[in-house]
């Protein structure tokens, strides 16, 4: 396999779940000819949300996040292609909906800002999860997912496109 293809860990949260958006979401990866070789429903727990936000388990806004994160189920996947990690954290847009290119995900979905959140006591929330690097993708995939969860196959058309 080239070094440029990547597989990372996408997960649509909670919101995305419950406003019923997971097929659009799915289908604009899928759109990209991206290939998805792991996906399931989960609910996330406080040991996997330690384990996956250990970046940020001591920031003031950890508790909300957590609360977010369990607040139902997600849609975890691994998604494979060139460059995987960079292009869903382009498609996934910034972390902020303020900052978010309306194309992107969170600029099509969301139109929140932290800072509305904070004043009105509000969960942040914004719909999906990429991996930000590739050491973080491996990390991430891991936590998630079995390996034996993973498949492999080949796409009608991935002569095209790899
Ligand atoms: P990312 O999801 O774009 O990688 P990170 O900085 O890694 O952004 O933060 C992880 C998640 O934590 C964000 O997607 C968001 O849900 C939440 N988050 C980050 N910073 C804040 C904040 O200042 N207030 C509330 N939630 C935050
Ligand atoms: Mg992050």
């Amino acid at each position: 396999m080239s070094e440029y293809v990547e597989r990372t860990f996408v997960a649509l949260k909670p919101d995305a779940v419950k406003r019923g958006i997971v097929g659009d979401i799915i289908s604009q990866i899928e759109n990209t000819g991206m290939k998805i070789v792991g996906l399931k429903m989960v609910q996330a727990t406080d040991q996997l949300l330690e384990q996956h936000y250990e970046e940020h388990v001591d920031k003031p806004f950890y508790e909300g996040l957590a609360e977010y994160m369990k607040d139902g189920p997600i849609v975890a996947m691994v998604v494979e292609g060139v460059h995987a990690v960079d292009n869903m954290r382009k498609l996934i847009g910034d972390t902020d909906a303020r900052e978010a290119h309306p194309a992107t995900i969170r600029g099509q979905y969301s139109h929140m800002s932290m800072d509305h959140a904070d004043e009105a006591g509000r969960l942040y929330r914004n719909i999906i999860h990429a991996s930000a690097e590739k050491d973080e993708a491996e990390k991430e995939v891991n936590i998630w997912f079995e390996e034996e969860e993973l498949q492999d196959f080949e796409q009608a058309h991935e002569q095209e496109v790899r």
